[in-house]
């Protein structure tokens, strides 16, 4: 059985940067699943998420059980609500959405889903989320019917990431939404990474390795790519 969070921890002990590489079933065609596994594990990818805002059609079995055929790394569900739940999966970010506040996406969901996932043997990672405003209206704040905090409100996040830890959440995800016109602001990630101590996940709008480099320079300890490589399954072959 795979130990995901302390596999994270040890990474960060070591300060080897972690890239995770985000599959959302609503765009993703199951036939050409086998090809994109080939360039994830060419890539420097150690783990695979999988969710996405709303997903409508419920491929996520099929998904999941098509990717471990090929594909031994690590995957984490990463869930706009509690129908995105797989058995076939290894972990499960279990998401507060902390800079809202919607009670849905605060507690709801997660009283929801907590009986099903109780019944599998999924690793349960409790996450504290953050949707960092982007430029644009992103999914995440659209089905959240949450705001963004704003991009140079560092006060706020910063508090409101230690208020996750001090909850015992075990990651922070600063997100920008996917597609975002803008990622999370590097004096941002900075602020947060100095401001705590466990490991902290980056994503939302990166588009290019040099963007993952400085997320990683500035602090976090894994990045997530989901539409760059979406668009150009050979992202990571650019030099
Ligand atoms: C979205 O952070 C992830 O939840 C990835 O965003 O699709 O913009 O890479 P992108």
């Amino acid at each position: 059985m795979k130990n995901i969070y302390q596999d994270i921890l040890l990474a960060k002990k070591e300060k080897r940067k972690l890239l995770a590489i985000l599959f959302d079933p609503d765009k993703i065609d199951l036939n050409v699943v086998s090809s994109l596994i080939q360039k994830v594990i060419n890539a420097p990818a150690t783990h695979i998420f999988i969710g996405g805002s709303h997903v409508t059609h419920n491929i996520i079995d099929e998904l999941i059980l098509k990717i471990k055929s090929s594909c031994e790394l690590p995957i984490v569900l990463f869930p706009g609500n509690p129908s995105q739940i797989s058995i076939h999966a290894d972990g499960i970010l279990f998401l507060s959405l902390l800079s809202g506040r919607n009670p849905d996406f605060l507690i709801e969901h997660q009283v929801k889903a907590a009986p099903i996932l109780k019944k599998t043997d999924l690793e349960i990672i409790p996450t504290s989320y953050l949707l960092i405003e982007s430029g644009n209206e992103t999914a995440v704040a659209r089905v959240s019917k949450t705001q963004p905090i704003a991009r140079d409100n560092n006060d706020l996040v910063v508090a409101t990431v230690m208020a996750g830890e001090m909850l015992g959440h075990q990651l922070i995800y600063l997100e920008a939404g996917s597609g975002a016109q803008q990622a999370v602001p590097l004096e941002m990630i900075r602020d947060v990474a100095k401001n705590t101590t466990i490991p902290l996940i980056v994503g939302g709008g990166i588009t290019s390795l040099l963007g993952i480099q400085n997320a990683y320079d500035a602090g976090a300890d894994m990045v997530v790519i989901g539409t760059a490589f979406e668009k150009n399954p050979s992202f990571f072959e650019n030099k």
